[in-house]
């Protein structure tokens, strides 16, 4: 079974890339990475930073997360990220997306023995 911080990695990380001009960026990402199978993942993020960088946001201080748990942290720095977002008119099994370019610090939950990102709660 695919772990909590590989399943992360799989909808949150595209280390190295960006959609550049690309406005399908989102449209194909969402799919490559299955999150419309069986429904449209309403709004999703994409870091385009180094996963190092990443979970280096583990060792930030804890705050608290939308679902009342205390183990979000902020980075440091604003983050390349990609915002998904279904339009009005998506329907599945078409999941059709807006694609916007960000550089935000975002909020990820940790988990684990070593702590690694779960999550990606927001950005701001
Ligand atoms: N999500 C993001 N970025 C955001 C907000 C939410 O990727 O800025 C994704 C996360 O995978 C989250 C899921 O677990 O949407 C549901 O978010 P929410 O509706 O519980 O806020």
């Amino acid at each position: 079974r695919e772990s909590a911080a590989k399943k992360f990695q799989r909808q949150h990380m595209d280390s190295g890339n960006s959609p550049g001009n690309n406005t399908n960026y989102c449209n194909q990402m969402m799919k490559r990475r299955k999150m419309t199978r069986g429904w449209c993942k309403p709004v999703n993020t994409f870091v385009h930073e180094s996963l190092e960088d990443v979970k280096a946001i583990c060792s930030e201080k804890n705050i608290t997360c939308k679902n009342g748990q205390y183990n979000c942290h902020q980075s440091n720095s604003t983050m390349n990220i990609t915002d998904c977002r279904q339009t009005g008119s998506s329907r599945y099994p078409n999941c059709v997306y807006k694609t916007t370019k960000l550089q935000k610090r975002i909020i990820v939950a940790c988990e684990g023995n070593v702590s690694v990102p779960v999550h990606l709660d927001a950005f701001v």
